[in-house]
């Protein structure tokens, strides 16, 4: 006998067609786990990112398709929706593409610091988004999943320019949700605090890896890429009219933005 409260898996819109997926960032951390764990699903995935090697790489052990495009970029961006359009489906857009980039305080913060971080974080989203809506649109069942942050729901001293980037990117997916009532598309916003990647900090400290390191010093099993990456799939498995609006993921040893337990 079977127990009907046990979830049934993700269907695809046609039965026996696998579902397919697009994950941006995916050449390291969250982006990679998750083309991973989508995989491991049975998704058909198209992993984008600027560097080639490294997606050839995770193609290479994934079976994942990949594309080689800068989200910052208008051309890149209709290449890439011509190039994946033109191959079937979407089902799901994971606009993993993002970063920090420094930790100084506002009134010592680089223009350019914050403009990149919008670049990136927002209009980055905003532009592959837009993009791909049609199609997950046109597939009957379609999600786009915004990772945002913790940053995305309150600051921290030296956090600024992130803060505000990822405030902005979460107001995309919260209108974007209102906009599309009554469509057969899911907004679905995943807000991590902290995992320790092998990037995010580095980038934001611009390469200096003792700073990056003393953001995790002490702390009792920050999360790991697979972890957001569990959390991701799960809310894109969830039967098609279960819309997970908002996941807040933080490990056990953070409460908040700035209260963190360390040994
Ligand atoms: C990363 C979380 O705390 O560095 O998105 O802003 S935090």
């Amino acid at each position: 006998m079977t127990d009907a409260s046990v979830t049934p898996p993700a269907r695809p819109s046609v039965p026996g067609t696998p579902l397919r997926a697009v994950v941006t960032g995916a050449s390291s951390g969250i982006g990679a786990a998750t083309v991973r764990r989508l995989r491991a699903e049975g998704w058909d995935v198209v992993a984008v990112a600027r560097r080639a090697d490294r997606l050839t790489a995770l193609a290479a052990e994934t079976g994942a398709a990949a594309v080689v495009a800068d989200v910052t970029s208008d051309d890149d961006v209709a290449r890439l929706v011509a190039e994946v359009t033109g191959g079937g489906p979407v089902h799901a857009l994971v606009n993993n593409a993002g970063g920090a980039i420094g930790t100084d305080p506002v009134e010592g913060g680089a223009l350019d610091d914050w403009r990149a971080m919008y670049e990136l974080n927002v209009l980055g989203t905003l532009r592959v988004t837009q993009a791909f809506l049609p199609a997950l649109r046109a597939s009957g069942r379609g999600d786009v999943l915004v990772l945002t942050s913790t940053a995305a729901h309150g600051t921290y001293p030296g956090g600024g320019g992130y803060v505000a980037a990822k405030h902005a990117e979460r107001q995309i997916a919260t209108t974007l949700r209102l906009e599309l009532v009554g469509e057969p598309v899911r907004v679905i916003e995943v807000a991590p605090g902290m995992v320790r990647t092998e990037e995010f900090s580095l980038t934001r400290f611009r390469g200096d890896q003792d700073a990056a390191d003393a953001v995790y010093r002490g702390v009792d099993e920050p999360l790991v890429a697979d972890d957001v990456a569990d959390a991701i799939v799960w809310t894109l498995t969830r039967p098609h009219h279960v819309n997970v609006d908002l996941m807040v993921v933080r490990p056990r040893a953070q409460v908040s933005n700035t209260q963190v337990a360390r040994r």
